[in-house]
């Protein structure tokens, strides 16, 4: 039987400029226990060699505790750590370039912040769609605009992927964002920034349950 590629819907992009307590594969293990289940590593500093060693690391974690491992921009270094699959953005490495590289059986995760961009992803053959920002972020330096609930809304009527909706989703507008029909969320400070990642993950985990996750 073909394996379904799980695509989770609560996904949490590490990151280590923001916050400095901990590493990438200590975020992953601290996400994981409160119940993410996908991990992004995003890394865009450091060496390729360092990226690799904590892509590995993870990449052990979320095999043991059954979660989805995805690698944001390298395709490189998914391949080198058996990552489950890449995240690109629309500059990055090209998705049909990548889907050559990684196989049919790798998860491909595109972003997109307009429709346009949306399609383009689904023409190029990506498996999810990480779109916003829908909230302002300050966590990613070239954010665009937020776009808003009724932008999320539009994207998931004319393209038929996952829609993960990404940008300053937190424990209180997550419940919002599940109801507009998204199929997942994705985050960097709702879980890595807090002092607790763990329970952080935990109560957003939460208020994800009715929506189909967990
Ligand atoms: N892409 C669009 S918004 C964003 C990325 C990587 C940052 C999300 O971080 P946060 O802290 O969850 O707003
Ligand atoms: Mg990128």
């Amino acid at each position: 039987m073909k394996k379904m590629k799980r695509i989770g819907r609560f996904h949490v992009i590490t990151d280590t400029l923001l916050q400095t307590c901990h590493s990438h594969a200590q975020l992953a293990a601290l996400a994981i226990a409160g119940g993410a289940d996908t991990i992004q590593l995003r890394e865009k500093n450091g060496s390729t060699k360092e990226i690799i060693r904590a892509a590995e690391q993870m990449q052990a974690l979320c095999r043991n505790a059954g979660v989805t491992f995805i690698v944001n921009d390298r395709v490189d270094v998914a391949i080198a750590s058996g990552a489950d699959g890449v995240h690109l953005g629309q500059d990055d490495f090209p998705i049909p370039l990548a889907r050559k590289l990684l196989g049919e059986k790798a998860i491909i995760g595109g972003s997109a912040g307009t429709v346009e961009e949306a399609r383009k992803c689904l023409m190029e053959g990506a498996d999810y769609i990480g779109f916003g920002p829908v909230y302002p972020t300050s966590s990613k330096a070239d954010a665009a605009p937020a776009g808003g609930l009724d932008l999320l809304r539009e994207v998931m009527e004319m393209i038929p992927l996952p829609i993960v909706a990404i940008g300053g989703i937190t424990e209180a507008n997550a419940p919002l964002v599940m109801k507009a029909g998204a199929y997942g969320i994705a985050v960097i400070s709702a879980v890595c920034c807090q002092m607790d990642p763990t329970e952080a993950a935990r109560s957003l985990g939460c208020v994800l349950e009715p929506y189909g996750h967990g």
